[in-house]
């Protein structure tokens, strides 16, 4: 497996934990990855080779009420995006993820902070880019604390799993 050059490495989380019109959550994954495989290559400029996919991992809720169910989650990694990493294409990329999230139904208005949702896709670093967005933090500010993220991360990485698209 080639190693992986961090510096121009992008990796997305994706969560869900409500059903959307795609069935319940690993069934909106399974609809949503290679999308979200063609939405990068295309932004990235990238190839099919350069897209790694972890798992699908079932976690307990961490945050939010307590008495949402259970979240699939899962990490796409691009080993290799050919643009450099600036704040306007990550804005940019930000903005084709959340369309991808209303697809599946979300409904930012209407939902609480980490409370249940139908698809969540977080932008969590891309290379060494650092941003303080008022849309935007790189790298994602809480994902060493959490390890639906970096469980699947580590997957991604280590390159193990088949491509699930
Ligand atoms: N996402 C949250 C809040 N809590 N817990 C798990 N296990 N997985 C998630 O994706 C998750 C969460 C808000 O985005
Ligand atoms: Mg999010
Ligand atoms: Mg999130």
């Amino acid at each position: 497996m080639a190693s992986i050059n961090l510096e121009s490495a992008l990796a997305v989380g994706l969560g869900a934990n409500l059903c959307s019109s795609y069935g319940p959550p690993e069934s909106t994954l399974r609809w949503i990855v290679p999308r979200l495989a063609l939405l990068l290559m295309d932004w990235g400029d990238a190839d099919a080779r350069d897209v790694r996919c972890s798992s699908f991992l079932m976690t307990q809720p961490i945050g939010g009420p307590p008495d949402q169910d259970a979240y699939c989650n899962a990490v796409l990694l691009l080993t290799r995006v050919q643009r450099p990493p600036s704040e306007r294409a990550a804005l940019e990329l930000l903005k084709q993820l959340q369309q991808l999230e209303q697809s599946c139904g979300r409904n930012r208005q209407r939902e609480q902070r980490w409370g249940p949702r139908s698809l969540d896709l977080d932008l969590l670093f891309w290379g060494e880019l650092r941003l303080e967005h008022p849309q935007l933090v790189l790298p994602h500010p809480r994902m060493h604390l959490r390890n639906f993220v970096l469980e699947p991360l580590l997957q991604a990485m280590q390159g193990t799993h088949p491509p699930c698209w």
